[in-house]
């Protein structure tokens, strides 16, 4: 009839449609979209501290444990372009209404994660709103390895996200040996030294985190959650294997951030198993 209703193709509804002005196709969606709105960043009431398949566990402000919430798919912004993995992600500021989270609210950064699957990506973002990322390497085992280190700080600058260098494992060094991460001083990014195991520099990566949001990233095995513990003088802190010591909540996704509180005031976003990130 009218040609614009054939834009509208495969949708039965449309039939008796013909009161209403005629729609290109997108517009036909607005009513969805209209719901599923992202709120301000600060009309939230709570934060993301750890997800899980089809929930996540959510800090609601003022409160120090974290209650694991549903999703109203419905009000929640997660589709069009650019599709991610989860409707909310680890840092995410979110409206939790009767235990379910019901929007997000609008990110100030973010490190995504590009799910291996070429034709139809999906974005896997990793961590939203942070205020520090610190890259932990090891001076050795592992190997200190420059390409892992360039690639997080590059995400980073992408998103104007500040950097530091935590170069762990200094008591391995041998006296003299080369120091290769030195040459990112010179680049302007803040560059430490230290050793969770006998706590050199420990005091400085406290007075770096202080009162920030970080998160840590960086090859598995060199030294994160030893790190926290030691900072934190509390050998269960972070998360073990496949169950987080704090909440002791179930099963993580593999490549999941956990968000939980550090110290000197800081909350502390471990990303565990992810060995790169790009900018969204
Ligand atoms: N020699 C030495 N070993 C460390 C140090 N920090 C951590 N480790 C060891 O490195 C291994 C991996 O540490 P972990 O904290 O689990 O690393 P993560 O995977 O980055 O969280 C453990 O066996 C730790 O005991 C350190 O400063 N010096
Ligand atoms: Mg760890």
């Amino acid at each position: 009839m009218r040609p614009q209703d054939r834009f509208d193709s495969g949708s039965a509804d449309d039939d008796d449609d013909v009161q209403r002005a005629p729609r290109p196709k997108r517009e036909a969606k607005k009513p969805l979209e209209g719901r599923a709105i992202v709120l301000g960043p600060d009309e939230g009431n709570a934060t993301v501290v750890e997800l899980f398949p089809n929930q996540s566990a959510v800090r609601l402000d003022g409160q120090a444990d974290a209650v694991l919430c549903g999703y109203r798919m419905a009000t929640l912004a997660s589709r069009g372009p650019g599709r991610e993995r989860s409707p909310v992600c680890v840092g995410d500021r979110v409206k939790v209404e009767a235990g379910v989270v019901v929007h997000r609210c609008e990110r100030r950064n973010s490190l995504v994660r590009t799910a291996p699957n070429a034709r139809n990506p999906i974005l896997h973002v990793i961590v939203a709103n942070i205020e520090l990322l610190v890259v932990v390497a090891a001076a050795r085992d592992p190997e200190f390895s420059p390409g892992i280190v360039d690639r997080f700080m590059g995400a980073a600058r992408a998103q104007s996200i500040p950097v530091a260098l935590c170069v762990n494992k200094a008591d391995l060094l041998a006296p003299g040996a080369a120091r290769p991460w030195n040459s990112y001083a010179s680049t302007g990014v803040t560059v430490l030294e230290c050793s969770a195991r006998i706590g050199d520099g420990v005091q400085a990566l406290e007075a770096l985190v202080r009162g920030k949001t970080v998160a840590f990233c960086g090859n598995s095995g060199v030294g994160k959650t030893s790190l926290l513990r030691r900072l934190l003088r509390d050998d269960t802190a972070g998360r073990v294997g496949a169950v987080n010591a704090r909440s002791g909540m179930g099963r993580h996704t593999t490549t999941g951030a956990v968000l939980i509180p550090g110290p000197a005031g800081s909350t502390w976003i471990d990303t565990p198993g992810i060995m790169n990130f790009t900018a969204p």
